[in-house]
């Protein structure tokens, strides 16, 4: 495979996308998706990298501004003349932090290199399925009716796990609810996005009675010996997400018994060869992990389907269709069959933006220089 990659410039581009209905969680409210997109430019293909960072640090640390002048200041800056996605990983390492900032730079040049030598994401990482199941999340509401409605659809639909967000006052109602109208059957869990501490363990373990596949991301993001406090109390399983942004995270908090699974989200562990390392540890481990999301347009649902269909991933992702949040995506929509998305077999993510629909979603567009 071709690794001498001449990165020319970069892209970066910020689009506006709006939410078919807000999504609520334990942080906050979403009605629309503010996106930063990175093009990295070779005389010999382009590649595309979605940073999933949000317009507010609510969810990290990071937020779109910030990812956008980080790279501009100092990632773009340190990006090897002559290159592949390792090489721009290592380059990156000394820069602190901006995980999802790092991730958008390294997946492009990743992009680019594999389209440059005409091989898929799945391919280059060892996808086993040619499809992978799909789960959905499913926001906080405003009644119990409302969510039952709502999670009704998606089984509808065919999403074969459905994850609802909690928070402190909707939590024990809503998954009983939702349970009693759908059944023992259905592949539910939930997730709390930090809204917990370990004062509320003796309520998280009322939880327990619903069978639930998991809790995610209960407690604060560092607190990885409390997750295993909280382990310890809980007969449901632990799942971190906040808390995992490296293989060293993973490794630490399955040594301490904080996490019985991982979900892995390429953006928030700085990129697609980060993802693959955690992934081995837990499958070395025994510990299952699956695909989380970020409200990813077309761009980055591609490469995280690529991603879930790792055999590592035995359970269902929040890879959805791109109609679960968008009326119209940036690419060709990916569409649920059977409850499952098909992954991606072209060279590279194996998808591209439709240049007139990312025009009209297109709010800002800066060219970065590179060494020559
Ligand atoms: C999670 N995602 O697993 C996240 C958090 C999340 C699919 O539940 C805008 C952009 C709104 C990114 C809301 C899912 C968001 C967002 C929630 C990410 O914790
Ligand atoms: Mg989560």
């Amino acid at each position: 495979m071709r690794t001498n990659l001449q990165i020319t410039g970069v892209e970066l581009r910020r689009i506006a996308m709006p939410l078919r209905s807000p999504f609520r969680t334990s942080f906050g409210t979403e009605t629309a998706r503010d996106v930063l997109l990175v093009r990295v430019v070779t005389p010999d293909a382009q590649g595309w990298g979605e940073c999933v960072a949000m317009s507010a640090p609510r969810y990290c640390s990071e937020y779109v501004e910030g990812a956008a002048d980080v790279l501009r200041r100092f990632l773009v800056p340190a990006l090897p003349a002559v290159a592949d996605a390792h090489a721009v990983k290592r380059a990156l390492k000394p820069f602190k932090g901006h995980k999802m900032a790092k991730a958008a730079l390294e997946t492009a040049v990743l992009d680019a290199q594999l389209r440059a030598a005409g091989q898929s994401f799945g391919s280059f990482f060892g996808a086993g399925r040619d499809r992978v199941p799909c789960g959905v999340s499913v926001g906080i509401m405003d009644s119990v009716p409302e969510l039952l409605d709502a999670v009704g659809g998606f089984i509808d639909e065919g999403y074969v796990r459905v994850k609802l967000k909690i928070e402190p006052g909707w939590d024990v109602a809503p998954v009983r609810a939702v349970r009693e109208r759908f059944g023992d059957d259905l592949l539910l869990q939930v997730d709390a996005n930090a809204a917990y501490t370990l004062a509320d363990a003796r309520h998280l373990a009322r939880l327990d009675a619903f069978d639930l596949l998991l809790i995610e991301q209960p407690l604060a993001d560092d607190d990885l010996v409390q997750h295993a406090a909280l382990a310890e109390r809980l007969r449901t399983p632990v799942c971190l997400d906040e808390s995992i942004e490296s293989a060293e995270d993973a490794a630490a908090a399955i040594t301490l018994g904080a996490a019985s699974v991982i979900n892995i989200k390429p953006g928030r562990v700085g990129g697609y060869l980060e993802a693959k390392a955690i992934h081995d540890l837990c499958v070395a481990h025994g510990v299952p992990v699956w695909c989380g999301g970020m409200l990813e347009t077309g761009i980055g649902r591609a490469a995280n389907v690529a991603l879930a269909a790792l055999p590592g991933f035995t359970l269902p992702g929040d890879t959805s269709a791109s109609g679960r949040y968008f009326a119209t995506d940036i690419t060709e929509p990916f569409t649920l069959a059977d409850g499952h998305l098909r992954v991606p077999t072209a060279p590279g993510i194996g998808v591209d933006p439709l240049p007139e629909i990312l025009e009209r979603v297109t709010t800002a567009e800066e060219w970065l220089k590179t060494r020559t």
